[in-house]
């Protein structure tokens, strides 16, 4: 689909934050530009608190909205495109569950990948002993009911999709932001740990693989859009 306006994604020229915004983008199949911020456009964002009420990117502006946050711009995305996770016809109360059991997954990825976005982006911590450190907390199973673990273990992630998801999605029996939010994550761990990380959490690994695949998603990942890191 093709809007009036183009949407654009105002962020820097990473993934990181942006990236699950862009996977929903491409999910809907909405054309988008990505508008390349670096850290020399931080004052100037700053300084105009109308486009960024809390002085920080991303920011997403379509012919209908104009907004920052990313979990907001996801969940709106979400709810604009049908990828909350409401069958066609669902009643309120309906609704209302499925987008809870969507936001139940996509506060636990937020979770974990407060946790690791650090050892990916922090030249500093790009050191094994911070990858190990991590994996021994917050990846390997025996570790999952540890003191430290707080939320952030993905045998959480693995268990609530084993739990909740059908056909091969995350959540209820269709593609929801909860798909692209945890593609988004697993595609961390699978560069970072790509030893074993599909060994030590299968159905992660196929629900990625599985998400990868489907037909706008894997253009979108084969597109020069997407971002190296
Ligand atoms: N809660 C915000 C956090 C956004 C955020 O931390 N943005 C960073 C870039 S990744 C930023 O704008 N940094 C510049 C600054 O905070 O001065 C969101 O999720 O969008």
């Amino acid at each position: 689909m093709v809007q009036e306006t183009t949407p654009v994604l105002f962020y820097f020229g990473f993934r990181a934050k942006a990236e699950a915004v862009r996977l929903a983008l491409a999910a809907a199949g909405v054309e988008f530009e990505n508008q390349v911020l670096t850290h020399a456009d931080v004052p100037a964002v700053k300084k105009d608190p109308a486009a960024y009420p809390f002085g920080q990117i991303p920011r997403y502006r379509d012919g209908e909205v104009d907004l920052v946050q990313s979990g907001a711009i996801l969940r709106y995305l979400g709810r604009r495109h049908g990828l909350y996770g409401a069958p066609a016809g669902a009643s309120e109360a309906e609704a209302a569950r499925a987008a809870a059991l969507v936001d139940q997954l996509l506060e636990g990825v937020a979770d974990l990948r407060s946790r690791l976005v650090p050892l990916v982006y922090r030249p500093n911590l790009q050191t094994e002993e911070a990858k190990q450190e991590h994996w021994d907390l917050h990846v390997a199973p025996s570790a999952v009911d540890g003191p430290e673990v707080r939320g952030g273990h993905v045998l959480h992630l693995q268990r609530f999709i084993e739990r909740h998801g059908q056909g091969g999605f995350a959540v209820g029996p269709s593609l929801t932001i909860a798909d692209v939010a945890l593609l988004d994550l697993t595609d961390l761990y699978l560069s970072k740990h790509a030893d074993k990380f599909s060994l030590v959490y299968p159905a992660l690994a196929d629900h990625h693989a599985k998400i990868a695949a489907l037909p706008r998603i894997a253009a979108y990942l084969a597109s020069p859009r997407r971002l190296p890191k």
